[in-house]
């Protein structure tokens, strides 16, 4: 089992749409392991997005970040950071498939909707940036059985 960060951005948030992406993420079979609303701070933003401290949209992206709540999930499942990527899309909403979250809710390259983890390295990371000890559970879903065949060794 693998476990994944996805952020629901501030556009998300503000547009509504935090249901009906957790839904797309619910009715797929990844369980959510833990769920809150938080504020990014700057510091934060910078940490997260290290990566892409010398790109031009570096100051705008962290300015859209800490501009108004996000909704910060972890959810779980067999290959979950592959699919929750496959699920959310190409970068740009200009450019991402029909049928994908920001394919679907989105029309801008900046205000994208969605952030999940691109490796498992960056899933542990970033989960540790902003998950504190005790807030990611584990947890039994009564359908598990119906999601996965449980029965050899492992989910399938
Ligand atoms: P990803 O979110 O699909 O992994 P990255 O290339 O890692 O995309 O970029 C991180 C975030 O930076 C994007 O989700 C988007 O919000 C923002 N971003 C990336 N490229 C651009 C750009 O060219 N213009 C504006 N914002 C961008
Ligand atoms: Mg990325």
């Amino acid at each position: 089992m693998e476990q994944t960060l996805i952020i629901l951005k501030p556009d998300a948030v503000q547009r509504g749409l935090m249901g009906q992406i957790i839904s797309r993420f619910e009715q797929k079979g990844l369980k959510v392991v833990g769920a809150k609303m938080m504020q990014i701070t700057p510091e934060l933003a910078a940490e997260h997005y290290a990566a892409h401290t010398e790109k031009p949209f570096y100051a705008g992206l962290v300015s859209f970040m800490t501009s108004s709540p996000v909704l910060v999930l972890a959810l779980e499942g067999v290959g979950a950071i592959a699919i929750c990527r496959a699920m959310m899309g190409a970068t740009f909403g200009s450019q991402a498939a029909a049928g994908t979250i920001r394919g679907d809710y989105g029309v801008s390259n900046s205000f994208n909707l969605i952030h999940g983890s691109d490796s498992p390295e960056a899933a542990t990371k970033e989960l540790g940036l902003f998950f504190q000890e005790g807030e990611i559970l584990s947890w039994d879903r009564a359908m598990e059985g119906w999601v996965y065949d449980l029965s050899g060794d492992e989910p399938e």
